[in-house]
């Protein structure tokens, strides 16, 4: 007799499309989780995260650092990317090939061939913190996508259209899971709901975020 769970759909389809060219990679992060948490920490040390100033002078709920030749930064005179960690005055920390590799493989995994992204923007949420809805576009080159990998407690993503009032459609993330999106999604508006204090088994009451781009 056979099983009915061969006749159900899965709880969590491994693929999940949310545009044309923007999908979820359900657990793609899993097997690099052992490799990429210890690099944060070394990635930390250097460029500790903060909470940057928005040019309209508000502080940002999300701390964040990064990693690559090039880094995200934000203060009174606007966004930008800058060799050099504003903070620490020396250059971000170096890419770990561990990152580099969970790039280029989910990208090609999303039929995005030859990522090579030069800029790892990493978030830190805490309960409460939250990105409001934004475009992406401090990037040079719009033709590559943008690579996203969410790891300990679960968020709400909030993934809109092309204008700021169009609808947005909520997507749970998951520690493991891996965001990739490019072509005619690439600048669709997106952001995260507040964080829930749903503390995660390895990371307990944080979420980390980093997004992989082609910035220069
Ligand atoms: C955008 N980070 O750092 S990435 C950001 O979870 C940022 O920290 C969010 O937005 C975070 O700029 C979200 C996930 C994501 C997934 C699919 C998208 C962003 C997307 C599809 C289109 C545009
Ligand atoms: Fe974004």
């Amino acid at each position: 007799m056979q099983s009915l769970e061969l006749f159900e759909t899965p709880a969590q389809d491994p693929c999940q499309r949310l545009g044309p060219a923007a999908m979820v990679l359900r657990g793609f992060a899993l097997p690099y989780v052992q490799q990429v948490l210890p690099a944060i920490e070394v990635i930390a040390a250097t460029s500790p995260f903060r909470h940057m100033v928005t040019p309209g002078g508000f502080t940002m709920s999300v701390a964040l650092t990064n990693c690559g030749a090039l880094g995200w930064t934000s203060d009174r005179r606007g966004y930008r990317y800058t060799s050099v960690d504003p903070d620490a005055g020396v250059p971000w920390p170096v890419m770990p090939e561990a990152f580099a590799r969970l790039a280029s493989q989910a990208a090609k995994a999303a039929g995005f061939e030859h990522f090579e992204p030069d800029a790892c923007l990493v978030n830190r949420y805490t309960p409460g913190a939250r990105l409001s809805l934004h475009q992406d576009k401090n990037e040079r080159d719009y033709d590559a996508p943008i690579v996203s990998v969410s790891l300990g407690m679960s968020a709400t993503f909030l993934f809109g259209g092309h204008a700021r009032t169009d609808p947005a459609v909520k997507v749970p993330l998951h520690h493991g899971d891996v965001a990739v999106w490019g072509g005619v999604d690439r600048l669709r508006y997106h952001g995260v709901m507040p964080l829930k204090d749903e503390p995660h088994a390895l990371l307990g009451s944080q979420r980390i975020n980093f997004t992989f781009r082609k910035a220069g």
